[in-house]
């Protein structure tokens, strides 16, 4: 099942949360630089040792202080022009955090919209990569059971709404 909402995704009481990463894993701004904060120091501890992660690629840690079990970190990538396979990667991002994911047993897992931030993906074209995707996945895995997609603005919620009405 896929769900969208508002919200802020520290919150969220599921398996595992997709943090909006960089390729350090060093932390940041906007939904990284929250799950930092509420996860608390041991986060970035924990993350020292993943030495980075490629665009496009997953890699896992436990959530310390925050509700969720995982966090899952993906660096989505930095848009350009549309022509450096940003797409691609972004659905990359999305497949790869779920396949990790759904290895350590998580049955609810929640994403931000990856890249739609600093990284400036065009929202409208980043809500139909991720619903696809997240769609594709859930048609053949047995292990995830419910995705939410947490939009933290109003912007984001209709884009991700508007996405999912077209895509059902
Ligand atoms: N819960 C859910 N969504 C949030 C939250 C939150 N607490 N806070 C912000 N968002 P961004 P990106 C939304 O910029 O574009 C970082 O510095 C935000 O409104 O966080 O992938 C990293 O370290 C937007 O809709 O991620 C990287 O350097 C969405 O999350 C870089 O930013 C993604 O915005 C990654 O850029």
């Amino acid at each position: 099942m896929i769900q969208i909402i508002q919200g802020d995704i520290t919150q969220m009481q599921v398996d595992a949360i997709v943090n909006a990463a960089n390729t350090t894993l060093l932390g940041g701004g906007g939904v990284d630089g929250a799950i930092h904060r509420a996860a608390g120091p041991e986060l970035l501890a924990a993350c020292r040792q993943l030495h980075g992660c490629a665009t496009g690629e997953a890699k896992i840690t436990a959530g310390f202080r925050l509700p969720a079990k995982f966090v899952i970190h993906t660096p989505g990538p930095i848009w350009r022009d549309g022509t450096q396979s940003e797409a691609q990667l972004l659905q990359r991002s999305y497949a790869n955090s779920l396949a990790l994911a759904a290895a350590h047993d998580c049955q609810t897992v929640a994403f931000p919209s990856i890249s739609t931030g600093v990284y400036r993906y065009p929202l409208a074209q980043a809500a139909k990569i991720a619903l696809t995707t997240i769609r594709d996945f859930l048609a053949t895995n047995t292990v995830v059971k419910t995705v939410t997609l947490v939009c933290f603005d109003p912007t984001t919620l209709a884009a991700y709404q508007q996405a999912y009405r077209a895509i059902v």
